[in-house]
């Protein structure tokens, strides 16, 4: 049994059959398995150091704190954020977006200024920033696709100017299986004084993050889709720019002092942790990443790499079927995305769960990406890192049943 094989033993919820079939769980891209190891420091949590942080001096208490913190460091070091501080404990990728959306977006843009995003956003990253130029009177623009689906940077050169004040974009898409050149455009936008903010929920589980290389202001990404419990994910920005926001939200555990009219508020990160946090979802994302750390992330990469490698060819090969974003396997994160001539994705999805396939169908929260690529939803299929050729051979099988059931390509 290889190295990889072996990862599968830790994710018991993969050796059930579903509909009386091998489970082969293909949705990572909404939301990854949890391994044994992460479950039994989130229990451990609870059956022994469970307490609310910073408030009491009491050893449940501290130990609380104390683990909450090193989960804190230990997200700094997964990404090489410069220090704790600018490491902000949120629900997920939605929440800190919003977060920024809602305060250093509110300071900064004014009527007429630009917001510059690309055509792939999800909507976590889409619709806060379309709501905030509306408020604002600011412009909203999108930068295109290449004809293979990567992100345009030459449209991105034109589309960034003097008035951008915030570009966002995603550092790999949910849709497309690309990743995006978050650093180059981060160097265009330096260049015209706008601060970058990188959508990471479908980059931090599957390649090596690397904040200060990438020279991004703001970072955000979702524990749930990297194997840690739902409910916690991280805003990462850089401290200068955390020191000047303002609050996201107010309350208790935010404040250093408070007076019958006024509020000094704490020093990032508490400043925009307000009341009781998710303390065992930090512990578990903590779990997570040290579960990476030792597979490593270059190789999770590589064995991601190898099953689109596996997948591509053999779907491109398939007669009725398209394919959507690039075509080699080199260009393409563990997503893949497609659909099946003359079939709505969600009766394909209905057809593959019968063979015990978990896939994903719809427009995946990016309806703008779907009426640019003409259509109105796909097939998504997306790997981990416990997934193998024996799930692809499975997809592929189904793929087959499946045109063969509708009679595909014969009427
Ligand atoms: N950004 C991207 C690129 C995403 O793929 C998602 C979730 C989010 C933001 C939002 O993350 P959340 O954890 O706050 O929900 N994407 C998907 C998906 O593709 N299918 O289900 C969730």
């Amino acid at each position: 049994m290889n190295s990889w094989e072996k990862v599968r033993d830790d994710f018991p919820i993969l050796k059930q059959r579903v509909n009386g079939e091998r489970l082969a769980y293909l949705d990572n891209a909404a939301t990854a398995q949890r391994p044994t190891p992460v479950l039994n420091d989130l229990l451990h949590f609870y059956q022994h150091d469970n307490a609310n942080v910073h408030r009491g001096v009491h050893t449940l208490a501290m130990r609380a704190t104390e683990q909450y913190e090193t989960a804190r460091q230990t997200v700094q070091h997964f990404i090489n954020a410069q220090s704790p501080k600018e490491i902000i404990f949120t629900k997920g990728t939605t929440d800190g977006l919003n977060l920024i959306a809602s305060t250093y977006g509110r300071e900064h843009i004014h009527a007429g200024d630009e917001i510059v995003i690309s055509i792939a956003e999800h909507h976590s990253n889409l619709v806060p920033w379309q709501q905030l130029a509306i408020e604002k009177h600011a412009v909203l623009k999108y930068i295109g696709l290449t004809a293979d689906g990567e992100l345009d940077l030459n449209d991105a050169q034109q589309k960034i100017t003097d008035k951008t004040k915030i570009v966002a974009v995603t550092h790999a898409s949910n849709v497309l299986g690309t990743a995006t050149p978050l650093k180059e455009i981060t160097s265009i936008a330096h260049q015209h004084g706008a601060v970058v903010v990188g959508d990471g929920a479908q980059a931090a589980p599957h390649l090596a993050v690397d904040v200060t290389d990438l020279g991004v202001d703001f970072y955000a990404f979702s524990g749930h889709k990297m194997m840690s419990a739902m409910g916690i994910g991280v805003l990462y920005g850089r401290q200068a720019l955390l020191a000047q926001m303002r609050p996201y939200q107010f309350g208790g555990e935010m404040i250093s002092t408070v007076k019958r009219q006024s509020t000094i508020f704490a020093d990032p990160p508490y400043k925009f942790e307000a009341g009781t946090q998710n303390v065992a979802g930090a512990i578990s994302l903590a779990s997570a990443i040290k579960y990476l750390d030792q597979l490593d992330m270059d190789k999770v990469k590589q064995h991601e790499q190898q099953l689109v490698k596996a997948t591509l060819p053999r779907l491109l090969a398939e007669d009725h079927v398209t394919v959507y974003g690039p075509h080699d396997p080199a260009k393409h994160t563990g997503v893949i995305s497609f659909n099946i001539e003359g079939l709505h994705p969600h009766d394909v999805a209905t057809a593959l769960d019968m063979e015990g396939i978990a896939v994903r169908a719809g427009h995946h929260c990016a309806e703008p990406l779907m009426t640019e690529l003409g259509t109105t939803a796909t097939v998504r299929a997306s790997f981990y890192l416990y997934n193998n050729l024996d799930d692809v051979d499975q997809l592929i099988h189904g793929i087959q049943e499946t045109k063969e059931f509708f009679h595909v390509g014969t009427i």
